[in-house]
């Protein structure tokens, strides 16, 4: 459950998707807030990467896009909540 101050870590553990030098085809991307056109925080794809992404409010848009051809694993990730300046 996320309170009103709490900030959203989330931390990729696992990453497996198609690798392109712009992601254009499988990719997850990441946004500040609960809406497609909030403020991106990344968008990953390709290999064995661990990253963390924190939003500065209590949403965090997690979307994920891939198209018919050429897959990999797939990604895992966890998500924590951060209290914020408390
Ligand atoms: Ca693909």
């Amino acid at each position: 459950m996320l309170f009103y101050l709490q900030r959203i870590q989330l931390t990729f553990t696992d990453f497996d998707l198609e690798d392109h030098a712009q992601c254009s085809w499988d990719y997850v991307e990441v946004k500040d807030g609960n809406v497609p056109t909030d403020t991106p925080l990344g968008k990953f794809c390709g290999k064995a990467r661990t990253n963390v992404v924190e939003s500065t409010g209590n949403y965090l848009y997690v979307k994920m896009k891939t198209d018919n051809v050429n897959g990999g694993a797939g990604f895992r990730a966890t998500v924590s909540s951060i209290r914020n300046g408390i």
